[in-house]
């Protein structure tokens, strides 16, 4: 399932979109009255799909189609549609494990590799918000629900082993999705690649700097071999605040395409990664003074917060529904039962944050030195402080990827960026 071009499959104009979503009852109903009065508008600007938005007289839509290529790049580089599939099902489950935290879909075409999802709307995409120093107080209580809950229950820890094991096969197919993560974040940035770009002259001695620091590529390698070998769970694969929609009050996590059994430290570090680059962002967009030093502390708050609570929130699930075959009850018996395996979630989770680390640095570098970079750092227009700011966040992704083991809090890791905020 879900291989190969399926016959059918054409990239959908506007009006072809309007025909085929005419023809679809559920669909035609949701929108509201007749089809040649939709609004349809093609609006991605995500490296990989078509996103269009449809509305109608009693309800909107946001229609993804998956191209055969890279958007970001064209035809010369071909991808499997079957990407759809796997978001399709990843959505599904996501949606059950964690309610109200993924859009709900309304209606999938496989041959056109087309979902069609609830308008998320006044959401916005949550980079743009952080861009524009804008603070969302729900944020960490939704993101580390999410993360507690998929990642837990589509882990040992939940599930029989037969059943993680036919999970773990139903993603098996994705594996063009996760090349692509590791080429781009877990080898291209170490190394001369055509693909990689960094977008200032500054930046030159720091990435020839990465590019010969054999410790780093150790820690890299290290990196890597884990998201290749590491299948404790269905990750989202690609959890950056560009997959992250938003408002005051909501939280819905988009785009779970690259979704596999995977570390659990890649989605948590991805989310770290993405509000400390936020973090040295911030410096080179237009603020008031105030208004930047509050949003500065919110987001290492934030950073901080999300650590935390995530792994408090996964923890309490271990205590109450591990139904999984790792760790049998019958194992640990009685009070000193308990008590050493406590002992041992904490162990555990220490071993997560680790990852976590570990991940946040690699993705920080991807987006500075590799082939996909985010508005974060791309909108500062003067590139001299642009390069500072992308220089801070380089520092400290280095020293959180070598020196990873002597980062043992949260809070280690929001000082050091304190401490280079500045630098
Ligand atoms: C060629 S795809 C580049 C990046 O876009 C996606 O959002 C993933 O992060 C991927 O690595
Ligand atoms: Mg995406």
């Amino acid at each position: 399932a879900g291989q190969g071009t399926p016959s059918g499959y054409r990239i959908l104009n506007e009006a072809d979109l309007r025909n085929h979503l005419a023809g679809t009852p559920a669909v035609a109903a949701r929108l509201g009255g007749p089809a040649e009065r939709w609004s349809i508008t093609e609006v991605g600007d995500g490296n990989l799909n078509l996103v269009f938005i449809v509305k109608g007289s009693s309800g909107g839509l946001a229609v993804k189609q998956a191209l055969p290529y890279v958007r970001l790049v064209g035809e010369s580089w071909p991808l499997p549609l079957s990407r759809a599939h796997f978001e399709h099902l990843a959505l599904t489950h996501q949606g059950r494990l964690a309610p109200g935290l993924v859009p709900a879909i309304v209606h999938h075409d496989h041959a056109l590799a087309l979902t069609a999802m609830e308008l998320l709307e006044p959401h916005i995409i949550m980079r743009k918000g952080l861009v524009a120093g804008t603070i969302y107080p729900a944020f960490v209580d939704h993101i580390t629900t999410f993360m507690a809950r998929t990642l837990f229950f589509s882990s040992d820890l939940a599930l029989s082993a037969a059943e993680k094991k036919e999970a773990i096969a139903s993603f098996a197919g994705n594996h063009a999705l996760c090349k692509i993560t590791e080429d781009l974040i877990f080898t291209d940035p170490y190394r001369i690649a055509e693909q990689n770009r960094w977008t200032t002259p500054w930046l030159d001695a720091a990435a020839a700097d990465i590019r010969a620091d054999l410790d780093l590529h150790v820690a890299i390698s290290r990196l890597k071999l884990k998201f290749l070998s590491s299948a404790e769970t269905l990750i989202h694969g690609d959890l950056h605040t560009g997959s992250i929609m938003v408002t005051d009050a909501e939280t819905k996590v988009i785009d779970p395409e690259f979704g596999f059994y995977g570390p659990m430290g890649f989605d948590v570090g991805a989310v770290l990664a993405n509000l400390l680059m936020a973090y040295f962002a911030s410096a080179g967009h237009e603020q008031s003074p105030g208004d930047r030093a509050a949003f500065e502390s919110w987001v290492l708050s934030t950073v901080d917060q999300v650590w935390s609570e995530f792994a408090r929130k996964f923890v309490a699930l271990w205590r109450s529904e591990a139904t999984g075959d790792a760790y049998p009850s019958s194992l640990f018996p009685g009070e000193a039962g308990a008590a050493r395996l406590e002992r041992e979630r904490q162990v555990y989770v220490a071993r997560l944050f680790q990852d976590a680390v570990g991940f946040a640095a690699a993705k920080i570098i991807r987006r500075i030195l590799g082939l996909a970079h985010n508005i974060d750092f791309e909108l500062i227009e003067d590139t001299r402080l642009r390069a500072t700011c992308e220089a801070r966040a380089l520092r400290l992704a280095r020293t959180l990827m070598v020196e990873t083991a002597s980062f043992t809090s949260i809070e280690a890791v929001t000082k050091a960026a304190r401490e280079l905020r500045h630098w």
